[in-house]
């Protein structure tokens, strides 16, 4: 059987399956391109709000509200759209798809991508919900519980416990593993395709990091880092610890590594361990897939030590929860 058409993108809870049925049939039934099947198999996550941490209505910052940074990426042009820190447009990949396709521009920010989408047509809305709001008001009822995205304390009068300046890695390192990923605090939709035609597209969504300092953008947008494609090679996409990640491009290297020689696997296993060498309680994932279709998946320190994630191709013939 054709290796392609095929899609794979990262975690499996039902909205993520969604997801990747969804790009599923743009690929299979409508013959649709890799961008159109990872624009909206990422919507539909958008939509559901997956686990908290697609869309609107999680991951309040410090002040409560939620912003969103999402990007898409064409293989064959190496053009990237991309928005990070979006205010008040739930469309966050849609958007970035107009980037992509109207701008000569990849990367649009903040209040100015929000004018910029509703330039392009999108409305704007509070993406805050009563569950947002709630989360955020548990936190700040209490501003000394854990809150490692900054590494001062919120209050410089109050002294909550690790959050004082740190001056060494190693201390940032143990503060981050007292941190530990889970289902409401980190779960980008990271998603790599491939059409009919054998034409690759990457793309990523995401509401970021609980209670983080406002302005702060993760790994999700950034080219190379949240995702990364090449028609030549193959792609690859995270999801984890967005404030390490972004310092090892680990989507650029697995695609690096497989142009050399590797396989999925091993590039995923290389770039993951680039980030573990220096941070060794790191915690995050990659799927990496490879222009033939062959594909792996890669993770460090999640809970339980297992990465679900989906895939569709023509050996599954709709959207599968597979693990590593
Ligand atoms: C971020 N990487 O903003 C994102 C969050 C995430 O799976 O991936 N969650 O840091």
């Amino acid at each position: 059987a054709a290796a392609f058409p095929v899609v794979i993108n990262t975690w499996s809870s039902n909205g993520f399956q969604s997801a990747g049925a969804k790009a599923w049939r743009v690929l299979q039934e409508e013959k649709g391109s890799a961008l159109d099947a990872v624009e909206k198999g990422c919507t539909v996550c958008e939509k559901l709000q997956c686990d908290g941490t697609v869309g609107f209505g999680g991951s309040p910052d410090e002040r409560g509200e939620t912003t969103l940074d999402a990007m898409i990426m064409d293989g064959v042009t190496m053009n990237i759209g991309a928005v990070s820190d979006l205010r008040g447009i739930p469309d966050a990949i849609s958007v970035a798809r107009k980037v992509l396709d109207y701008t000569a521009h990849t990367m649009l920010a903040g209040n100015q991508a929000t004018k910029f989408a509703v330039k392009m047509g999108f409305k704007e809305q509070s993406l805050s919900t009563n569950k947002s709001l709630a989360i955020w008001q548990e936190w700040e009822k209490n501003k000394c519980q854990p809150n490692f995205w900054r590494n001062v304390s919120p209050d410089p009068t109050k002294h909550c416990g690790p959050y004082k300046a740190m001056d060494n890695i190693n201390k940032e390192d143990a503060l981050r593993s007292s941190n530990e990923i889970d289902s409401q605090n980190h779960d980008t939709i990271g998603m790599i395709a491939i059409d009919s035609k054998g034409l690759i597209a990457a793309g990523t969504s995401t509401n970021g990091a609980r209670h983080k300092i406002p302005g702060r953008v993760g790994d999700s947008p950034i080219p190379g880092a949240g995702a990364y494609a090449d028609q030549d090679v193959g792609g690859a996409a995270a999801t984890g610890d967005g404030d390490v990640m972004m310092r090892f491009l680990p989507s650029f290297l697995a695609v690096e590594e497989m142009r050399n020689g590797r396989t999925p696997k091993e590039a995923g296993e290389i770039a993951i361990r680039r980030i573990t060498a220096k941070y060794p309680s790191f915690q995050g994932a990659m799927v990496v897939l490879r222009k033939d279709g062959q594909y792996a998946a890669v993770c460090h320190g999640l809970p339980g030590g297992k990465f679900p994630y989906t895939l569709a191709n023509s050996s599954t013939k709709h959207a599968t929860v597979k693990y590593v």
